[in-house]
């Protein structure tokens, strides 16, 4: 049994959690030691009691053990990616992929730390001067996500270590594989005892405990938008700072001038590769009416013709959806988009390999409107409509009217258009010609309306949250 990660110590428990195989239910990936309430308060004791030290650790030390981790995880991408690959059902090329990318992310805020930077300014008083600095929000507790098992842990664990945070640690129950090497790689890296707590186990339990605790100074979480919103009023009631990340009904614009070629790359790739299990896939597609025809049919086609299986299988482009509950809710929402009028015109339908897996064909549901449920709740599988629609400015009426505003993309050659959506979509992300999923590291991540709340994740803005501003004044 793999144990957790508290104050330092590998810790066995008598519950444990076994990480099942979405190709293979046969394939036990390993066991895990489940952590309760009383865990949980011992990893947050033990962080608190850290915190101070931690805080006040020389930027080279951070850096040295965030470097040492980015190393760590690239040397073994291989292995990393296959964990991932078998416990998420990623293919093994997105596994390595998403592995990669998190050595990418420890590596930037590696030169973070050394990067961190303040400002003196004169005061408006004579012989005052004021100097305004970023200290560590203080005990940060994290809950991660089923979805990216390696690159969210770790595009929320490295800036919390970065600018001297203390962190308790809950991965998604379904997914503690990557989660637990990654505690495993930051241990051999050097963070000291208590700095950095892995606890393993049920939401409504361990992360229930995460917001229960008064020691815990903030939570930033990514995940649906019902716990979401369980956890920003947890936050709210304690006057604690939050940061979340949610769901999304992400528009894949498709104009008459697109290039076709483009436009169905981006279709195929936004709504189904990952398996379509992204808050930022590309779940409505909608195409104006000169090209509609064309490009439903060239993407039914391909659709039809992805290779879903095994997900450490060389063939494989889609691999399985990551347990029976989501797999159940995909073919609900097939069911109900059918049911409210929308058209199956490719896919949809179970798949058997040689292994038991949750193989669904990827579903493309087309003749469907903005107002079906289809269009207005997220899946989170590989499902996505198509909304005809006559114009430019009936397409980004609609790309607007949701809930969401996660991502939002175009595939156009029209300058104006293009120019005009980046302006006017509501989206905290905006794609032209690009898929709506698949961002960079350095960057800001993140939404607006009921995708996101707080600061933006990744790249330097990341310290917008996991660091609180001091300014002091000084009579000379
Ligand atoms: O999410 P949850 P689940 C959506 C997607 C999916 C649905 C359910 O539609 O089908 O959510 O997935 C922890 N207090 N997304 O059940 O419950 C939980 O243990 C504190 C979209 O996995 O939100 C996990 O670590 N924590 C999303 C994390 O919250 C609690 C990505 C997320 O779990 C808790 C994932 C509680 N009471 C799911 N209950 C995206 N858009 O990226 C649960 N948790």
């Amino acid at each position: 049994m793999k144990p957790l990660l508290i104050d330092g110590e590998w810790i066995t428990t008598s519950a444990s959690i076994e990480n099942i195989n979405p190709s293979d239910l046969g394939d036990v990936v390993d066991v895990y030691a489940e952590a309760g309430v009383a865990e949980t308060q011992a990893a947050t004791d033990a962080a608190k009691r850290a915190l101070p030290n931690w805080a006040h650790s020389t930027p080279q030390q951070r850096h040295d053990i965030l470097k040492a981790t980015s190393d760590e995880i690239l040397a073994r991408k291989a292995e990393l990616g296959e964990l991932l690959a078998r416990e998420e059902g990623k293919t093994l090329p997105e596994g390595i992929g998403e592995t990669v990318r998190a050595a990418q992310i420890f590596d930037f805020f590696a030169g973070e730390a050394l990067r961190l930077a303040g400002e003196t300014l004169p005061s408006v008083r004579p012989s005052v001067g004021v100097d305004v600095t970023r200290e560590p929000v203080g005990v940060v507790g994290i809950i991660a996500p089923w979805n990216f098992p390696i690159a969210i842990p770790a595009w929320k664990i490295a800036p919390a270590l970065c600018y001297g945070n203390t962190v308790v640690f809950k991965p998604a129950e379904l997914v503690p594989g990557c989660s637990w090497a990654l505690a495993e790689i930051l241990d051999r890296a050097g963070v000291p005892a208590g700095v950095f707590n892995l606890v393993i186990g049920p939401g409504r339990v361990v992360g229930q405990a995460m917001l229960d605790s008064p020691d815990i100074d903030a939570i930033t979480f990514t995940g649906s938008v019902a716990t979401g919103h369980h956890v920003a009023n947890a936050c709210i009631a304690q006057m604690r700072k939050f940061q979340l990340e949610m769901g999304g009904k992400n528009p894949l614009v498709v104009l008459d001038d697109t290039d076709l070629e483009v436009a169905l790359d981006c279709a195929l790739n936004g709504a189904f590769y990952s398996t379509g299990q992204r808050c930022t896939a590309s779940s409505r597609l909608i195409v104006t009416e000169g090209i509609h025809n064309r490009f439903v049919e060239e993407l039914a086609e391909r659709t039809r013709n992805l290779q879903v299986g095994h997900a450490l299988r060389e063939d494989t482009q889609i691999g399985p959806v990551v347990d029976e509950t989501q797999l159940k809710q995909d073919l609900d929402y097939i069911q109900i988009g059918i049911s409210q009028g929308g058209n199956l015109r490719a896919g949809g339908g179970l798949v058997e390999r040689d292994t038991k897996g949750h193989f669904i064909q990827p579903a493309l549901i087309t003749d469907t409107t903005n107002d079906m449920r289809i269009n207005r709740e997220e899946v989170f599988g590989p499902v996505a409509s198509v909304i005809r629609v006559k114009d430019y400015d009936e397409a980004l009426h609609v790309a607007n009217d949701t809930e969401f505003g996660l991502s939002s993309g175009i595939c156009t050659t029209s300058l104006k258009h293009a120019t005009h959506f980046k302006r006017n979509a509501q989206a905290g992300m905006v794609m032209v010609n690009l898929p709506t999923a698949g961002v960079d590291y350095h960057v800001p991540f993140g939404g607006t309306k009921s995708s996101s709340y707080g600061a933006r994740e990744q790249g330097s803005y990341a310290r917008e949250f996991f660091t609180t501003v001091k300014t002091a004044y000084t009579l000379a």
